[in-house]
């Protein structure tokens, strides 16, 4: 069976995993072919293969498919490092992750596609629907201050201190539906109105980590997952055991366990 209709697929957190990125939109296509494709933010850091990340943005671009880029915290950091090496810097004097990540890229000739990329993606703070019905941020909102008023370096990092709730925790979905990444969990996290209607959906699992790329389906309230290929680390202990397919609508209101990072 194939969903037709115009679909947008939030993307969770890529941090250059690219083989993932490849297993995660071939099952986007079976779903949802030719789906609008929007990243929730940071595309290349931390993974081994962020010229594949690139090459399918690129490709895919190409063969017409609709592709949108959110800023990241991640994309900043990156888009500093890129700055600093197009000025001469020398790989050494860059911070750890971002030089190994400019490494790759130059290694693979996809240097200057990247920094195209990560400039684009460092240009656009959300992407909300004409309707305003869901906004599609890297990190959340101030939920005292609300979405509209909430500042653009809030919206792209917002994380709970230690032992306090998470934005999520306090939002009650006056703005509608607010889709992130940013805080990797060990499932999707969808927070539901009484009715059934989501208003928050978490969609980092950690891929870089070990655990699953996640897309989510705004119009359709669906999930997608395939497993991550990277070592496990950073308290996450390997892929879940079940992948959520859009056949299975996700838990119910259930707040997942969340990392201790
Ligand atoms: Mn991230």
């Amino acid at each position: 069976m194939v969903l037709v209709r115009t679909s947008t697929l939030a993307i969770g957190d890529v941090h250059g995993c690219g083989e993932e990125l490849a297993d995660l939109l071939a099952r986007c296509d079976r779903w949802y072919p030719g789906g609008r494709l929007v990243f929730v933010g940071d595309l290349f850091t931390k993974g081994p293969h962020p010229e594949l990340v690139v090459d399918l943005i690129l490709r895919r671009r190409r063969e017409g498919q609709r592709i949108d880029l959110i800023c990241g915290n991640h994309d900043l950091r990156l888009r500093d490092a890129l700055r600093r090496r197009a000025q001469g810097a020398h790989l050494d004097t860059l911070p750890e992750t971002e030089a190994s990540t400019i490494r790759q890229l130059e290694r693979r000739d996809m240097l200057d596609a990247a920094s195209d990329l990560t400039s684009e993606a460092c240009g656009r703070i959300q992407i909300r629907d004409p309707r305003k019905r869901w906004v599609i941020v890297h990190g959340g909102i101030d939920p005292a201050l609300g979405l509209d008023a909430t500042p653009d370096h809030v919206k792209i990092q917002i994380k709970a201190l230690e032992g306090m709730p998470h934005w999520w925790e306090r939002y009650d979905g006056r703005d509608g539906l607010i889709v992130v990444g940013h805080k990797p969990l060990w499932a999707p996290l969808i927070r539901r109105s009484a009715g059934g209607e989501p208003f928050v959906a978490v969609i980092d699992t950690g891929c870089a980590y070990g655990g699953a790329l996640t897309a989510y389906c705004v119009e359709d309230d669906r999930l997608i997952q395939v497993a991550s290929r990277q070592p496990p680390s950073n308290g996450f202990t390997g892929p879940p055991a079940e992948l959520i397919e859009p056949t299975t609508r996700s838990a119910s209101g259930v707040l997942a366990r969340t990392l201790a990072k």
